[in-house]
């Protein structure tokens, strides 16, 4: 959303205002006022007009102003109703040399898993990719995947959702033994050792998704199915933003953030790593994310690999 029509807006969520104060206020023509106001309602604001002025009466349900709208994060949203994959269209922003922004959608046709694998995004999802310049060493950029994890955790709880987090990048819902996917996260970058030059951290949500349209083998879940009715995505995105930006600022906190919500831990784990598995008990999680493990033939760290839990044997 452009800078005047924010200013509109936020002008409308104190009101009732009148078009010619709105105009004197913002130092824009009475006709401008009127555009504006025009193009917040074809993106789904209710905006009435009465003799007190404009009243803002509904926000739309989601969308990109929706999304903007009292967001309390410096990020633009940039809302696709169906598209490839945020993650592609946030590389490209990227190579643009755009910064701060989040790309979402209703459903994608094409989006991806790590390692070139599918991911399924029917409508009615969560599908974001955040594209942003932190001023650290390539080294550390695996904590914005942590920090990702820790707040679609935190917003996933708010909505009444007992998520949890599986080292290093599902975040599921536990019934007993049984783990159920409820999101993705995919985190690219580009840069120098010494610096990156961007991150995109690609999350997928299934917020109010039948997870019957979801592949059957991945154990799916989604928040609607969990909580028996569907969750509000416009303030679902904004908690999940927010709690993102305050984390991605202070990545000190990720890491005992994310011990809190994670359930590996404690837990015998086998690790597809490039170097062959591994299997131990998973003991910890060091900064910037990696796990250790402790195995029969001592202590290993490891940074990256797809991660089982195992059963626990029983004697
Ligand atoms: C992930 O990969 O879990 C990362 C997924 C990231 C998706 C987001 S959506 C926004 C952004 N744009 C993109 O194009 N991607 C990101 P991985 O750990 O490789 O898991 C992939 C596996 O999860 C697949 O092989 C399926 O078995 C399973 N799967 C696919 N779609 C699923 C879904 N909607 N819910 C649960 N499991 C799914």
């Amino acid at each position: 959303m452009n800078e005047t029509r924010h200013r509109v807006l936020d002008a409308l969520a104190d009101g009732p205002v009148s078009g010619p104060t709105l105009a004197d206020e913002l130092d824009i023509s009475r006709s401008a006022v009127w555009k504006h106001v025009e193009a917040l309602r074809d993106e789904g604001f209710e905006v009435r007009s009465d003799d007190a002025g404009y009243v803002l009466d509904s926000v739309p349900e989601f969308g990109a102003s929706a999304v903007e709208y009292g967001l309390d994060a410096p990020f633009s949203v940039e809302y696709h109703d169906s598209i490839p994959s945020t993650n592609a269209r946030a590389r490209d922003l990227a190579a643009e040399g755009a910064s701060d922004i989040v790309v979402l959608a209703d459903e994608q046709t094409g989006g991806r898993g790590r390692l070139d694998r599918d991911w399924h995004s029917p409508s009615g999802g969560v599908w974001l990719s955040v594209l942003f310049r932190p001023d650290v060493p390539m080294a550390h950029a695996p904590v914005f995947t942590l920090a990702s994890a820790v707040a679609v955790t935190r917003a996933a709880r708010e909505a009444g959702v007992e998520a949890s987090i599986k080292w290093p990048n599902d975040v599921l819902v536990r019934r007993g033994e049984e783990e159920r996917k409820l999101v993705g996260i995919l985190t690219e970058m580009e840069g120098e050792a010494d610096r990156v030059s961007w991150v995109v951290v690609g999350i997928g949500v299934n917020a109010n998704v039948d997870p019957a349209d979801l592949p059957d083998e991945a154990n799916p879940t989604s928040l609607s199915a969990e909580r028996g009715e569907p969750v509000d995505r416009r303030l679902f995105t904004q908690r999940l933003l927010e709690e993102f930006d305050s984390l991605r600022q202070d990545t000190e906190q990720v890491v005992e953030a994310w011990r809190e919500y994670a359930t590996t831990l404690g837990q015998q784990v086998r690790v597809e790593t490039p170097g062959g598995p591994i299997e131990g008990e998973a003991v910890d999680i060091q900064f910037p994310g990696a796990l250790v493990i402790e195995t029969e033939s001592g202590t290993e760290v490891v940074s990256a690999g797809d991660c089982e839990h195992l059963r626990p044997v029983t004697e």
